[in-house]
């Protein structure tokens, strides 16, 4: 079982039998993903600019669903275009544990427990950083049930 993925913004994420790329239109359903809700779009602004990265203006926010069990594991963001712009995640649901490791995959990562409202910013010398979740513990909260949402706001094209 795996991540379960949408998008909404001008790009969104697309992983599939293809490969893996932006796209400007969700493949289910031929059609643009549907736009970045402004106050979403001022809260990435705002983590970002309050950790240094003034004038982010994210394109891109990809949705993540995690079930328990599910993770992902360690990895880079490099397919966007512009790697001066910084990754801003925003956590929601359940708890999870984030993995952030070094430039090479085999540095060892940091754990970091992440709650509802919990916000990573990372970017600069670090937007590089391997990274990820470990599998979610079987848990509930109030507003997603046994799910933990990751809402991931970059600039990718
Ligand atoms: O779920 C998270 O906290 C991280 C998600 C992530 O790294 C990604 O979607 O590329
Ligand atoms: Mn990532």
């Amino acid at each position: 079982m795996s991540v379960a993925m949408s998008n909404c913004g001008e790009l969104g994420w697309v992983s599939d039998r293809k490969g893996y790329r932006y796209t400007t239109m969700d493949p289910l359903t031929n059609a643009p993903w549907p736009a970045l809700p402004p106050c979403m779009q001022q809260l990435a602004t705002e983590a970002a600019a309050l950790c240094g990265f003034a004038g982010f203006m994210p394109d891109a926010c990809l949705i993540n669903r995690y079930a328990p069990g599910t993770r992902m594991s360690l990895h880079q963001d490099k397919n966007e275009q512009d790697f001066s712009a910084p990754i801003v995640s925003v956590s929601l649901g359940v708890d999870a544990v984030f993995q952030l490791g070094g430039l090479q995959r085999s540095d060892k990562p940091l754990r970091m427990g992440l709650q509802h409202g919990d916000v990573v910013v990372w970017g600069g010398e670090d937007r590089l950083r391997f990274h990820g979740v470990l599998p979610i513990k079987p848990q509930q909260h109030p507003l997603t049930g046994a799910d933990r949402i990751n809402l991931t706001f970059r600039k990718a094209g």
